[in-house]
Formats: structure tokens, C-alpha cells, sequence
């Protein structure tokens, strides 16, 4: 009910501490961090770890001046028929959320601190399923609309893929990312990887609204998945009217089964638990369906015991990806740090980051194009002198709603709120430039 923006003490003009007032451009950034300075001439030489390490973990055969054996030699055959990431990145994949372990009722996690831009790569794109993954056949499944309409219709995936479509790029969260409970995560993904970003192409729902021919006095759509589970939740007309989509396709290709292959509801800035997965089922009614999705569960129990009546839009959050949680900064001086921002109400208009626990802040440079209702990237150089540092980042979004601290919304909503942690994430740099959760 009360869903004011909670307003940091300090405005996000706060001045900054870092060595520099405004991020460095990339000559700035070279010339005094020194560390690429001189390029390939520095490799192997004292000084450059990165290159140090490298070469004592292959030997120096297959590094300059001599021509490694896949340079000689004739690759691996074309036309695999679908491609793979390189074996050197097979650490890279999802992890079971350890709060649930029945796989068919369970959360996977995107691996935030190894990807990098915006886009989540369909395989690395978080999981949240509460009755396993159907395995549906396209030529079975249809979408039904009915209810409050001049003429209920059925539609085949092919006649979906007839009419006009769109793409938009849009990034999607649960709700219960984080949740308020310990134990927290270690790494990015752990601690936040229920959010994912991603090319979404389908039909606007206004598209088939007017096709059935909507009852003005229909408030509400219900939509309903084929799963075990036969998922359903509440949307209001207003948002449907908006910018609600009909997808089959996610980065170009048709859906992933885990995704809700062959169709899914897509709800841009709206909690990940309304993207009705599977879709089977748009019942409009003139009043919400009160499910078990959107009362017994995903409602933030504030501090006087009332629960909050929806919480439909994802608010503004940013989390640093390096360094993050178990990674390791390999030397002393300049690092880029890296992450990622997002707002359920539109575009990020500024990024603030802090190396001093929040103390004084520097703001972060976006990269553009930044989109409404997407991932947007940031980063800020920072200097890392051996000493023990704590580092975060705070969004704030073009309603001008400031990202919150943890301590603030326990404020504003008492400990028993479980959904719809967006609080500000701490990283601690120990003195050996371990990467550690500054929340633990
Ligand atoms: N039919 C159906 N739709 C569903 C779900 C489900 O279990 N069944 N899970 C919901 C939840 S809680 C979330 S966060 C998103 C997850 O979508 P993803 O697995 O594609 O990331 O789908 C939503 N849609
Ligand atoms: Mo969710």
C-alpha cells in the first residue's frame, strides 16, 4: 500500500572521495593505472601478473615470439549444428538456489559475475519453475481467450506467429531476489541472479484485445499456464493496454522449454512471477482472480502485520558484478568497477558507486543506449591501494527513486517482508584483495 520512494540521507550529489571526480575516459584510464601501458613488450616481465600467471600455468611454448599448435595446424569442423561456449568456460552455468532443493519446484540462478553487456545468453537466463518444466508439443498447445469478450477465440502458435509482430529488449526478476533471509549468497548470482535480460518477440496484447473485442467494463486479464502447477495471476487492463507482450521468441530464437516454450506472457517492469510461463489461458474478468501467486505468496508483509495488496512493479536496483563475492583483484591499483542497473518504471538515469561503505559516493558512467524496463551497465575506475575497502552501488531511476539501503527498508517494512529486496549490495575487499559478501 505504501509505495513511496525511500530516499537515501545523502542525494546522489554527494562529492565524491575518489582520486578522481568524474569518470576517466579510456586514454586517462590507461595512462594512470599504467597497467596495459606498453602492451604485448610487458608481457612476462615483472609487473604484469595477469601475463605472469598465464604463462606459468601453459609453459611459454604456445606464447610470442613462438606460433602456438592451432595456429599451425587446421581447426575443428564448421557447421557444428548448434554452437557451444569454448570447454575453457564450462564453469560458467547456472546454480541451483540452495533455499529450495526439489528440482521441480526450484529457482536457478544466472551467473552475473561471469557475463558481461546486458544481454543474458538463453542458456544462462535464471529459472523459476514450481512444478518442473512441461515438455510441450507447438502443435498441440493453444491460447485461449475468453471471459468478458464479444468473441472468445482459440489460437494455434501459427496464427500467434501471424500477426504483426515486435521485439524489445527487457530484463525480467523475481520477486524473491533476494530474499530478506539469511544465509546470503557469496557470489553476484547467488546473492542476486534472479534477474536476466533479454530480446523478447512476440504480439503486443492490445494486438489480440481488439482481435476478441474486449468488454470495456473487463478491469482484469487472469492468465494461466499448462503446467503442473497451472500458474495464474492477476493482471490489470491498464498494463495489458501498455506494453504487455505475447512472446514465442527470446534472442532471436523460439523460447527455451524452461522459459515457457512455446508462448509466455511478457510484463515489462512487473515481477517475474506475472510472465505466465506456458501460456494456455487469458480470462478477462472485472476483478482480480485473488490466486494463491498473488495473496498467499509474492505480497510483502509490512511492519503492523497488514500485507501489501500487489506488488506488481520490480523497483530500482544495481548491483556491482566485479569485483564481486569469491573473486580475487590479482594487484594493486586501478580496477573498472563493473555491474549492472534496472528500474520496473522505466530508464536509470545515474549509478552512484562507493569504495568507502557508502560514506561518499562518484558517479558511475552508463553504458548507451540505456532502455526503459532493461539492464543498463555501469562502470568507474577505482584505485585499489592493499587496504580493506567496501564498495557498492546505488541506482537511482528516472521517476527520481533512490535505490534504498537494507537498513532503510527493514525501516519502512519490518523483518517478516520476504519479496522485493532491492536494498543497496555491499562487496568487502579484504587486504589480500579477496572478494568477499559485506552483508554476511
Ligand atoms: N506457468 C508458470 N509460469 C511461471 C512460473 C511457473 O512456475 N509456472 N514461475 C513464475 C516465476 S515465480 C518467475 S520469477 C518467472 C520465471 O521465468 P523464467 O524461468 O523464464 O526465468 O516465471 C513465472 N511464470
Ligand atoms: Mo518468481
Amino acid at each position: 500500500m505504501d509505495n513511496k520512494p525511500l530516499q537515501p540521507a545523502a542525494s546522489h550529489e554527494t562529492e565524491p572521495a575518489f582520486t578522481e571526480k568524474r569518470p576517466l575516459n579510456r586514454r586517462e584510464f590507461l595512462a594512470k593505472g599504467g597497467l596495459f601501458a606498453g602492451g604485448v613488450a610487458v608481457a612476462g616481465v615483472a609487473g604484469n601478473a595477469v601475463a605472469q600467471s598465464a604463462s606459468q600455468a601453459s609453459g611459454d611454448a604456445n606464447l610470442p615470439p613462438n606460433i602456438p599448435p592451432w595456429t599451425r595446424s587446421l581447426g575443428g569442423p564448421t557447421a557444428v549444428p548448434y554452437g557451444k561456449p569454448s570447454k575453457y568456460e564450462s564453469e560458467v552455468i547456472r546454480h541451483l538456489y540452495p533455499g529450495l532443493k526439489e528440482p521441480m519446484s526450484a529457482y536457478s540462478t544466472s551467473p552475473l559475475q561471469d557475463l558481461d553487456g546486458t544481454i543474458t545468453p538463453n542458456g544462462l537466463f535464471y529459472e523459476r519453475h514450481h512444478a518442473g518444466v512441461p515438455e510441450i508439443d507447438p502443435t498441440q498447445h493453444r491460447l485461449m481467450l475468453h471471459g468478458m469478450v464479444e468473441r472468445p477465440l482459440i489460437f494455434t502458435m501459427e496464427e500467434l506467429r501471424q500477426f504483426p509482430a515486435e521485439s524489445h529488449i527487457y530484463f525480467m526478476e523475481c520477486s524473491g531476489n533476494p530474499s530478506f533471509l539469511p544465509p546470503y549468497g557469496k557470489t553476484a548470482g547467488e546473492v542476486a541472479g534472479l534477474v536476466s535480460c533479454a530480446e523478447w518477440t512476440g504480439v503486443p496484447l492490445k494486438t489480440l484485445l481488439k482481435e476478441v473485442g474486449v468488454d470495456p467494463k473487463a478491469t482484469w486479464v487472469t492468465a494461466e499456464g499448462a503446467d503442473g502447477a497451472a500458474m495464474n495471476r492477476s493482471i490489470p487492463m491498464e498494463k495489458c493496454m501498455d506494453d504487455v507482450m505475447v512472446v514465442y521468441s527470446q534472442n532471436g530464437e523460439r523460447l527455451r522449454p524452461e522459459q515457457g516454450y512455446p508462448v509466455r506472457l511478457f510484463v515489462p517492469g512487473y515481477e517475474g512471477n506475472t510472465h505466465i510461463k506456458w501460456l494456455r489461458r487469458l480470462h478477462f474478468t472485472d476483478a482480480p482472480v485473488y490466486s494463491r501467486e498473488e495473496t498467499g505468496k509474492y505480497t510483502d508483509l509490512m511492519k503492523d502485520g497488514r500485507a501489501r495488496k500487489f506488488s506488481f512493479v520490480m523497483e530500482c536496483k544495481s548491483l556491482i558484478t566485479y569485483p564481486s563475492g569469491t573473486q580475487q583483484l590479482s594487484r594493486k591499483g586501478r580496477h573498472e568497477i563493473r555491474g549492472i542497473a534496472w528500474s520496473g518504471h522505466g530508464k536509470i538515469t545515474h549509478v552512484d558507486v562507493s569504495i568507502d561503505g557508502g560514506n561518499t559516493w562518484l558517479e558511475a558512467a552508463l553504458q548507451k543506449p540505456v532502455l526503459s524496463k532493461a539492464l543498463t551497465a555501469f562502470r568507474a575506475p577505482f584505485d585499489w591501494n592493499g587496504e580493506e575497502m567496501v564498495i557498492m552501488s546505488r541506482a537511482v531511476d528516472e521517476t527520481g527513486y533512490v535505490q534504498p539501503t537494507i537498513e532503510q527498508l527493514i525501516e519502512a517494512r519490518g523483518k517478516v517482508s520476504f519479496y522485493h529486496n532491492n536494498a543497496i549490495q555491499p562487496w568487502k575487499i579484504s587486504t589480500t584483495g579477496e572478494v568477499t559478501n559485506g552483508r554476511a
